[in-house]
């Protein structure tokens, strides 16, 4: 369930829920895909169900603030507990719902691919942010020629190393790097930054669209999600 936080908002953090068995999640993060879409991701893909709450503008995330733990978002609320930092999120999370992977080695080669997304969703939000014309068009080629492709690359090379199954960077099931990956190819994909004819020339992005392609919960979820600006 979405809900959308604007000044008219709640004035304190709800309180937990201290009855349910089951942990009652909530994720706080702006009306936009950036950082938290990730763990948006997760829970779609596992169809587990969680208190998506879109903080809507600066006067309802002033008011939030002091309430969060790192004073950020993305933060996460469950049984009266409080999480930020989107990857520490993640793999919480992923831990939970089984995307994390088999062992302990292969965990670290999963976060590694994870960190790798993130450093890439990193490079391309602050190409997004950038206010000035003449410095964006710069910051926008040296992505999507240098940056992208080489760590498309690299990608494509470790899926190799470290997976033979279709579509999956690490082992043999989705794991929480292949939602990290397919959400920041995602994001610079719809912010019209190259066209889905550049992936194709990569392995893995490809063979990971259309597994998520045909993923019941998250294609559900991807069709219905709300039109955000980034
Ligand atoms: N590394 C942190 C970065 C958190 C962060 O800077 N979040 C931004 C939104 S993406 C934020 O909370 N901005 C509002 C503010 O700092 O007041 C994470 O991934 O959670």
């Amino acid at each position: 369930m979405s809900r959308i936080v604007s000044s008219q908002g709640p004035k304190t953090a709800p309180k937990p829920n201290l009855v349910t068995a089951a942990p009652s999640f909530r994720l706080y993060y702006f009306n936009i895909k950036a950082r938290g879409e990730v763990i948006r991701l997760i829970f779609h893909a596992v169809g587990a169900k969680f208190d998506d709450v879109r903080v809507e503008d600066s006067t309802g995330w002033a008011k939030l603030k002091t309430d969060m733990p790192l004073r950020t978002l993305p933060t996460l609320e469950f049984d009266g507990m409080q999480l930020g930092q989107t990857m520490s999120i993640a793999r919480y999370l992923a831990l939970e719902f089984g995307l994390r992977g088999q062992g302990v080695y292969e965990q670290a080669l999963v976060d590694s691919a994870a960190e790798t997304a993130d450093d890439l969703l990193s490079d391309f939000l602050e190409v997004v942010f950038i206010d000035r014309n003449s410095k964006k068009a710069e910051a926008k080629r040296n992505f999507v020629e240098h940056i992208l492709p080489q760590t498309l690359q690299q990608l494509d090379r470790y899926q190799k190393q470290h997976s033979s199954e279709y579509g999956y960077i690490v082992g043999n099931g989705l794991t929480f790097a292949d939602l990290a990956v397919y959400n920041v190819l995602d994001q610079i994909l719809t912010s019209g930054m190259i066209e889905l004819g550049y992936y194709q020339r990569f392995r893995y992005p490809t063979e990971l669209r259309k597994r998520i392609m045909t993923h019941g919960g998250l294609m559900r979820y991807l069709n219905n999600r709300p039109r955000t600006k980034i």
